[in-house]
């Protein structure tokens, strides 16, 4: 059990290792802080990426560094992930904590890596007191925080979110290809948070001659987030390269129509999730392949009776064969002055 200094410095541990300055790959975004025995913080660290220090020796070094006069000798740890236990890029974080005299470890979430994970085991060895039993609720915000990375970990392919915008009666575009915009400003605000959440954005090469889209992560008054997505653009004929934009995702061409190629190319790039953003050829051609984890729709409450379907053609010819999905939340997205959108969240039954 987490006393109140520690529940404090879980949930700041999960602040900092969320930074958006970190840039996106294929570790998992870690943070550590280090608290007095009166529950004083100590020290905070994080990890920044593939190949830099892990959180914990981050912490350990700044506790050296920042003039922290007291030792850390009989410190606890706040991690939220359990401490590695192997020599990768970096030493063991396991033995640092150890070395440095720790007393005790605060651990939000078992590292599912088999490569890394350990620490645990090694700690409690030494005799040092760990802790798992944190509070469901930030047990299950260091678990989102990853969850990209741990399903690479898992089935060694980026975890992969489709989005879509469409009338009640499934349209995305009106019959003359008109399609902007079909949701209020809520649902679409909603899409760029969506994307600074996400490592890559993928679209068609349809999507990137018809709508010409910056797929950058932006506020509404315009500003880039400081945390932008990859651009993809997947398919084989020709569409012009996506607008210059400084500060922009780098952009990349995935030269193919096969979803499962174009996700082993993101995953060799580091990218653990992907933001599907279509069109209707492409999120079909990702729902046929068994390829998308959860589907989000914005829903908006108006009618076209005509007009370019939000999904295309799922070669399903009868009922049977019915592409069936889970309600997992209905949310509604209100706009200022306008209409409301419902904002669905749907996970696809595995047949
Ligand atoms: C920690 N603290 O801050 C991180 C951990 O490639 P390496 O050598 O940096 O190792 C990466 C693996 O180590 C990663 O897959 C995960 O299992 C663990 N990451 N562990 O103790 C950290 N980033
Ligand atoms: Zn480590």
């Amino acid at each position: 059990m987490l006393d109140a200094a520690e529940r404090w410095a879980l949930r700041r541990a999960l602040e900092i290792a969320a930074d958006p300055a970190v840039p996106l790959g294929p570790n998992p975004r870690v943070g550590c802080v280090l608290l007095s025995p009166a529950g004083e913080v100590l020290a905070e660290g994080h990890h920044r990426g593939a190949g830099t220090a892990h959180a914990e020796a981050d912490a350990l070094a700044r506790a050296r560094t920042d003039g922290v006069t007291t030792s850390v000798t009989g410190a606890t740890a706040v991690v939220t992930l359990e401490p590695c236990a192997h020599r990768g890029r970096t030493g063991p974080c396991a033995d640092a904590l150890l070395e440095a005299g720790i007393g005790r470890v605060v651990i939000a979430r078992q590292d599912p890596n088999p490569v890394a994970t350990g620490g645990i085991e090694r700690l409690r060895e030494a005799g040092i007191e760990v802790d798992l039993d944190v509070p469901e609720e930030l047990a299950a915000a260091a678990e989102t925080l990853n969850r990209g990375w741990e399903h690479g970990l898992q089935h060694a392919r980026p975890l992969v979110t489709a989005k879509i915008a469409l009338t009640l009666d499934g349209r995305a575009a009106a019959a003359d290809g008109t399609s902007q915009w079909i949701t209020g400003p809520a649902a679409r605000e909603e899409v760029h948070l969506l994307r600074t959440t996400c490592d890559a954005v993928l679209v068609g090469t349809g999507t990137a001659r018809a709508d010409d889209p910056t797929l950058t992560a932006r506020r509404p008054e315009g500003a880039l987030y400081p945390r932008q997505p990859l651009r993809a653009v997947m398919g084989t004929s020709t569409a012009p390269s996506l607008p210059d934009i400084d500060g922009a995702g780098e952009q990349v061409r995935l030269l193919t129509h096969d979803p499962s190629a174009a996700l082993e190319l993101l995953f060799d790039r580091g990218i653990r999730h992907v933001l599907v953003e279509g069109g209707p050829i492409v999120t079909a051609a990702f729902l046929r392949a068994g390829l998308v984890d959860e589907l989000i729709v914005h829903l908006a409450p108006t009618l076209l009776g005509a007009g370019r379907p939000a999904v295309e053609d799922l070669s399903i010819t009868t009922l049977a064969n019915r592409l069936d999905l889970d309600l997992v939340d209905v949310v509604m997205l209100p706009s200022p002055g306008g209409a409301t959108d419902l904002r669905l969240l749907l996970r696809p039954r595995r047949r």
